[in-house]
C-alpha cells in the first residue's frame, strides 16, 4: 500500500466501522453517513492507523446485499473519510463494491473471501492498492454448520499462500499484501484458539499478518464458560478485556496488524506489549 508507514513499536491498528444494520457488534450505530464519518474521525484521534468501511455483515449465517445496496451504505463515508485525509480500507469481497471504493481513494482492499473473484485480483493488480487477503471456509451463510479441517494452521496457511501467488502472478506487489487467518470464519472454538496460538507459523511466511479478534465468538464462549458456565456465550458488550488479550497473544506471535473496534484501549494495550517486546 504505497506510502503506509507502520507505527513503531506496535502492530498497525485498523479501526471497524461498519455501515450496516447488522453487523454482530456495531450494525445500526450509524444510520446516517455524517455520524459514520465523525466515528471513523474519532478512532483516528484515538489511534487508528486505518479505517476499514463495511456496507454487508459478514456474520455467521448473515444474508448477502446486493452490491448496489452495498456501495450505497459505504461510498458516502469513504468520500467523507478521504475528504478528511484518512487512510481507507474498503471491507468487501465484491469487486463492483472495491472498484466504487478505490475510485473514491481507499487505499487497501480488505478481502474476506480470500480473492475467489478472479476480477477481484485484477482489479488490485491495475489499481495498486493494499490487499489483506484473509482465510474463510465457505461463505458467511453456512461457515459455521461444521467446519472441518485436516490441520488448520496447515489448511489456512497453503489457502493463503495459493492466493497470494495467484495475486502476485496477476501483479500484484508482494509489499502491498497482508494476510489474515479469518478468526471466526468457518473455524470451531478450538480451530480459531489454535491459529493464534500457532500463529508464529504464518508470520513466518513473510507478509504482515492482520488480525481480527475484536468482540468475537470465541472470546465470548471461552469467558462464558468460566463466568456463567456450559455452553454460555458472554455478551458482545462484555468482551473488552479478551479482545484485549487476544490482541497481546498475537501481537506476541508477531501479528503486524489489528483489526478492533475499540481503537483507543487496543492502542494503549499494543503500546504497553511493544514496550515489552522491544525493538
Ligand atoms: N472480521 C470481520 C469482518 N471483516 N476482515 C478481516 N481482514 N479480518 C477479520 O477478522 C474480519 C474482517 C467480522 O467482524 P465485524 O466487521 O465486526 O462484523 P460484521 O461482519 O458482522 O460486520
Amino acid at each position: 500500500m504505497r506510502g503506509f508507514a507502520w507505527p513503531a513499536g506496535r502492530p498497525a491498528i485498523m479501526g471497524v466501522l461498519n455501515v450496516t444494520p447488522d453487523s454482530f457488534s456495531d450494525g445500526g450505530l450509524y444510520p446516517d453517513a455524517g455520524l459514520a464519518v465523525e466515528a471513523g474521525l474519532r478512532m483516528f484521534e484515538e489511534g487508528a492507523d486505518i479505517i476499514d468501511v463495511g456496507g454487508e455483515s459478514t456474520r455467521p449465517g448473515a444474508e448477502p446485499v446486493s452490491s448496489d445496496e452495498e456501495i450505497s451504505r459505504v461510498a458516502p463515508v469513504i468520500d467523507g473519510l478521504v475528504a478528511e485525509g484518512l487512510r481507507v480500507s474498503i471491507d468487501t469481497h465484491k469487486p463492483e463494491v472495491a472498484k466504487v471504493a478505490l475510485d473514491l481513494g481507499a487505499a487497501m482492499v480488505n478481502d474476506i473471501s480470500g480473492l475467489r473473484d478472479p476480477d477481484m485480483v485484477d482489479l488490485c493488480a491495475k489499481a495498486g492498492c493494499g490487499v489483506c487477503v484473509m482465510h474463510m471456509l465457505g461463505t458467511p451463510k453456512t461457515m459455521q454448520a461444521h467446519p472441518v479441517y485436516g490441520d488448520v494452521l496447515r489448511d489456512v496457511k497453503e489457502y493463503l499462500l495459493h492466493a497470494c501467488a495467484l495475486a502476485e502472478k496477476a501483479g500484484v506487489d508482494r509489499a502491498d499484501i497482508w494476510i489474515d487467518p479469518g478468526i471466526g470464519f468457518g473455524k470451531t472454538l478450538s480451530h480459531n484458539l489454535e491459529l493464534l496460538r500457532r500463529l508464529d507459523e504464518l508470520v513466518a511466511l513473510g507478509y504482515p499478518v492482520l488480525v481480527g479478534v475484536s468482540r468475537k465468538s470465541f472470546i465470548g464462549r471461552v469467558l462464558g464458560a468460566v463466568e456463567i458456565g456450559g455452553d454460555s456465550l458472554l455478551p458482545v458488550d462484555q468482551r473488552l478485556e479478551g479482545t484485549l488479550a487476544a490482541q497481546v497473544v498475537a501481537q506476541v506471535k508477531g501479528a503486524r496488524a489489528l483489526r478492533v473496534h475499540d481503537v483507543s484501549e487496543a492502542r494503549r494495550a499494543a503500546v504497553l506489549a511493544g514496550a515489552i517486546l522491544g525493538g
